[in-house]
């Protein structure tokens, strides 16, 4: 994505291991869509792809990105390579691994040693749409107008939930 060169009004990229990861990572395209915040999808491997990432991580800057959400599972080293080359902040989305349902994914993006961090987020779906969330909040700091939506989708959140409970079955 670095060489082709994307856009500079393009603030977030969505980094994934594999394209098993799209199910997943999807649902942060889908919420910065929803806010109207850009953003660009790329598979990118830190195991299968090395260079891939080394020159993604290091261009992304200059690149015009501000955020970088990354998923990856299993042996999940994607987000903690693509932080330790770039300054910018990295959100990182454990995928729910089949072998030990994402448990290995957590562990291995959280656990970051001191000096490089790796904002982890929660397990599957649930860390990848708040991902985009937290992507649109960062770049709302400095965007009022984005900062208008992301308070309109949480009023409208807030409003779709029903005071009492009632049967489903
Ligand atoms: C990781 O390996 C990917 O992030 C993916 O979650 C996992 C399995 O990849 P596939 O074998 O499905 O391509 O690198």
């Amino acid at each position: 994505m670095s060489h082709s060169g994307p856009s500079p009004q393009t603030p977030v990229a969505i980094i994934m291991g594999s394209q098993s990861d799209w199910p997943t990572m999807r649902h942060a395209a889908e919420v910065l869509d929803t806010l109207g915040v850009a953003h660009e999808a790329r598979i990118i491997s830190a195991h299968r792809t090395p260079d891939r990432m080394a020159d993604f991580a290091k261009a992304a800057k200059a690149d015009g990105f501000k955020v970088i959400i990354a998923g990856a599972g299993g042996a999940a080293h994607l987000p903690g390579m693509t932080a330790a080359m770039t300054p910018l902040p990295v959100l990182g989305v454990p995928i729910q691994s089949k072998a030990l349902s994402g448990q290995d994914s957590l562990l291995s993006i959280v656990q970051m040693p001191a000096g490089i961090p790796v904002g982890t987020l929660a397990i599957g779906r649930a860390g990848a749409v708040n991902a985009g969330l937290l992507a649109a909040a960062i770049l709302a700091t400095t965007d009022d107008a984005l900062a208008e939506r992301l308070d309109a989708w949480r009023t409208a959140q807030s409003d779709a939930i029903a005071l009492a409970p009632v049967d489903q079955d």
